[in-house]
């Protein structure tokens, strides 16, 4: 069984602990133990999920949780790869890695905590902060038009493209069931409120304007591309876009033909025959 532990650094009322406890019970609910799975976060508030969940995990360098989730899932498949951090580690300190990566379609689960600012870093403008919003170092306004993730996820490559909110647990526990059953890049951005930096983008504000996607064809790419603009007096959530290709993986059915190099047992006085190979 996933525990959450009792001591955070997280402000009271953060966004994090929700997504925390969905998460939790979500991998409970999945049958997951510890053994099957694996986080790997940046730098940020959200990226100190491992510490604060009973869980196996790599904590690296911000914007840099990407690359070493790549390392794993191809070394073994059979460990769900899950990657977790904020909208400035995710898209933006970590946006190539982010592009590339969605392209590459590997076999990821990428849960970003879209809290339009900078937490840890006391309440700078991230990549998707709103227009005109003033921070201690914007004090006259952002100037820059905000990032799409969704588009941006859309038009790479990402093989499942889905939004959620904190404030809706249920619903943000379908989003990640699914995008864990889901084979490929599966990106999933939550809107997390930032209680102390980020005073427009609220749970009120949130909850006023989200609204399930209806109607929707989720195979349908223009469709998703044309809903994933709608942003304003209306947010949708849910699966805007679902396929299914192959996964980077498949590409190199050698890795296959062998014994998966992380059951491998390790001799370490082998080693200096192997490095003599290339000298
Ligand atoms: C390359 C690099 N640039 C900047 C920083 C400083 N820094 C640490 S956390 C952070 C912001 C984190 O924001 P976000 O990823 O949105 O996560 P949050 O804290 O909001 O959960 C920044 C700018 C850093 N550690 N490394
Ligand atoms: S600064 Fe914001 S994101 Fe960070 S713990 Fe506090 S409320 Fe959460």
């Amino acid at each position: 069984m996933f525990k959450e532990r009792e001591i955070t650094s997280w402000c009271p009322g953060c966004g994090n602990f929700p997504l925390r406890k969905t998460l939790k019970e979500s991998f409970n609910k999945m049958n997951l133990s510890y053994k099957d799975v694996v986080m790997f976060t940046g730098i940020g508030q959200a990226a100190k999920m491992p510490h604060f969940l009973k869980i196996n995990g790599y904590n690296g360098l911000h914007g840099r949780a990407i690359p070493p989730a790549v390392g794993m899932r191809i070394v073994n498949p059979e460990i769900k790869v899950i990657v977790e951090s904020g909208d400035g580690c995710s898209y933006g300190e970590g946006g190539n890695h982010f592009l590339h990566n969605m392209r590459r379609n590997l076999d990821i689960v990428h849960l970003a905590h879209n809290n339009q600012i900078y937490g840890l870093t006391k309440g700078q403008a991230s990549p998707t902060s709103g227009t005109d919003m003033r921070t201690d170092v914007q004090p006259e306004g952002v100037t820059a038009q905000p990032l799409n993730p969704l588009r941006i996820a859309l038009s790479s490559g990402a093989t499942f493209v889905a939004r959620s909110f904190v404030g809706d647990r249920e619903h943000l526990a379908k989003m990640i069931e699914k995008a864990f059953k889901h084979r490929g890049y599966a990106l999933v951005d939550v809107l997390q409120p930032c209680v102390s930096f980020n005073k427009i983008n609220t749970y009120k504000w949130y909850s006023e304007r989200v609204k399930k996607l209806d109607n929707h064809d989720k195979n349908d790419i223009e469709a998703a591309f044309s809903k994933a603009g709608i942003w304003g007096d209306e947010i949708p959530i849910g699966v805007f876009y679902e396929d299914e290709r192959e996964i980077f993986r498949d590409h190199f059915p050698w890795l296959d033909n062998d014994e998966i190099i992380s059951n491998r047992e390790i001799d370490p006085s082998n080693m200096e025959d192997l490095l003599t190979e290339f000298q």
